[in-house]
């Protein structure tokens, strides 16, 4: 970043004068992350939840599945909502397909965003998030 102004900030305290530069920056990069709607628990991105989202997550945490699971985009791998994707997704799935176990939290049945905040304001939840580099 480079300065492109300064803005002159003045102040009268007890009959004197005080006055600050400010350097106004400028912003060297119009991107930001955007969030995208998506359904818990479906990793395939086909709108079901199926065995075939359960073979997309083994093949993922096995390390093999790189392009077809976006880091930025974990929210419906994480199934059981613990902000984790591990095996314990892979089971919640299996025990919802097979055995009607529970199914996962929002957003499902429907699309939906997972844009959570704690009480300090930090993300909560993986969600699905895109870069976007234009504003
Ligand atoms: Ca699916
Ligand atoms: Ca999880």
């Amino acid at each position: 970043m480079k300065a492109i102004a300064t803005l002159t900030i003045l102040f009268l305290v007890t009959s004197s004068l005080i006055t600050f530069a400010v350097p106004i920056w400028e912003v060297s990069s119009r991107s930001f992350w955007e969030p995208l709607p998506f359904v818990r628990g479906d990793v395939s991105g086909d709108t079901r939840i199926n065995i075939a989202d359960m073979i997309v997550l083994l093949e993922y945490l096995a390390g093999g599945n790189g392009d077809r699971l976006d880091e930025n985009c974990l929210g419906p791998a994480d199934f059981n909502d613990d902000n984790k994707v591990d095996i314990a997704d892979i089971v919640c799935i299996m025990d919802y397909l097979f055995t009607q176990g529970q199914p996962p939290e929002a957003p499902y049945p429907d699309e939906g965003y997972d844009i959570r905040t704690d009480t300090k304001g930090e993300m909560v939840g993986l969600g699905c998030w895109r870069l976007n580099e234009e504003l």
